[in-house]
């Protein structure tokens, strides 16, 4: 009997929320064989990931059975069997009668959180929390450790990778819409969120006389440089690729500027050097988040010289809203991290060793899941 599986996703705004819950999905189905019914919110965000995905829910598309939901209020369930697990992604509101079917079916419900390496985070993984209705939620937090749920990263990353490096890259780049080759120059990709920083970096880069080149993801990024209307030189505006395509992106750059949680895992897991805009949170409590990450324990900074942690920490920082940097320090900082690129380059791809070292979160996932059976059929009995 295939396990069902029903996922809920809300999009609180551009495309993070439903990026991970589609790559999540899409594992579980394809790997784990699960039956997943996927509700949206906003289908169109899907679309934006995956072009093909036709207008009108219900649908089943690429093996994922998606329907239409309002967070909290009323989802589709016509024609769905009831679950053997429920997923909320990042929090999101059941409607009481998708509660009731959970609790009558005695289905595990897990709350997908939001990626963090904080301490706590780790520290609720799998808690159970016995809501008034006595639905038993549990704690999912991924994460990048051993101890915690894990990172989402597909079973054949490694050799798709591989395969890529030995691609014919002309015709790779026109698919992609990437800018020809320029061996002299380094390419930048650049996914961030709107702000008055990336002006100021590139005006510091090209002051530099370094040879670098822009490419622009999302229209964030190109509206943060936009001025009358026009970008500087060597920017490019990349196309908005299907998310299946995302990683070759990434793979084709030299140094990524990635924001949110899922283009930030794709470029740990593609080890390239990296900078994160992090998401923002109110009190500032984004740059606890991204110093958590920077600083945990294993992550390879320390080998890195200190000019080089320290100009990355100070750019990390200041493209996080903290402190603002004087144009010295920052020209400085910016000059570092090119020039010192392959010691970058180096602890980026130990990282990736030691991500892909682990297993990924879906194989956690299904072993935590296998576990809570007996415990699951004996408060059936
Ligand atoms: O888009 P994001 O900023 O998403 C989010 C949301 O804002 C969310 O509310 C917030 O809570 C979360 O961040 C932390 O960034 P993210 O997470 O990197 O998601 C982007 C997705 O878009 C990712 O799945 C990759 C995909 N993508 C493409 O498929 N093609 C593209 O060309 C690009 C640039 C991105």
């Amino acid at each position: 009997m295939k396990i069902k599986c029903w996922l809920f996703c809300t999009v609180i705004d551009n495309f993070g929320d439903i990026g991970v819950s589609w790559r999540l999905a899409r594992e579980l189905t394809q790997r784990l064989g699960w039956s997943v019914y996927l509700w949206v919110d906003n289908a169109a965000a899907l679309r934006a990931i995956v072009p093909s995905l036709p207008e009108i829910l219900p649908l089943h598309h690429d093996g994922v059975y998606l329907r239409h939901w309002q967070e909290g209020q009323y989802a589709d369930l016509s024609h769905v069997p009831p679950p053997d697990l429920a997923i909320e992604a990042f929090a999101c509101r059941l409607p009481e009668s998708v509660q009731k079917i959970i609790i009558d079916n005695n289905a595990v419900c897990l709350n997908w959180e939001y990626l963090s390496a904080e301490d706590w985070a780790l520290r609720t993984h799998l808690m159970k929390s016995l809501q008034a209705n006595h639905l038993q939620k549990y704690f999912w937090q991924m994460g990048f450790v051993p101890e915690s749920g894990g990172l989402l990263r597909e079973e054949n990353y490694a050799m798709r990778q591989r395969t890529f490096d030995h691609a014919d890259e002309f015709a790779l780049r026109r698919r992609l819409g990437l800018p020809d080759r320029s061996s002299d120059s380094t390419d930048i990709f650049v996914f961030s969120y709107k702000t008055p920083l990336l002006p100021i970096w590139w005006r510091t880069l090209m002051q530099s006389g370094r040879n670098v080149r822009w490419w622009l993801a999302g229209e964030q990024s190109a509206d943060s440089l936009r001025q009358n209307g026009a970008l500087p030189d060597n920017c490019y505006i990349l196309p908005f690729v299907p998310q299946a395509d995302f990683d070759e992106v990434l793979w084709s750059a030299d140094i990524l500027l990635v924001r949110g949680e899922d283009s930030f895992v794709r470029a740990q897991l593609a080890g390239k050097p990296m900078l994160w805009h992090t998401y923002p949170q109110a009190e500032a409590a984004h740059l606890t988040k991204s110093d958590a990450f920077w600083r945990q324990t294993y992550y390879p900074a320390a080998s890195l010289p200190g000019k080089l942690q320290s100009a990355h920490h100070v750019l990390s920082n200041e493209l996080n809203g903290g402190r603002r940097l004087n144009d010295t320090v920052r020209t400085q900082a910016l000059i570092t991290l090119l020039d010192w690129q392959g010691h970058w380059r180096q602890s980026a791809q130990q990282w990736q060793a030691f991500l892909h070292g682990q297993s990924d979160a879906v194989s956690r996932l299904a072993q935590w899941y296998a576990a809570q059976q007996p415990a699951r059929y004996r408060l059936t009995a």
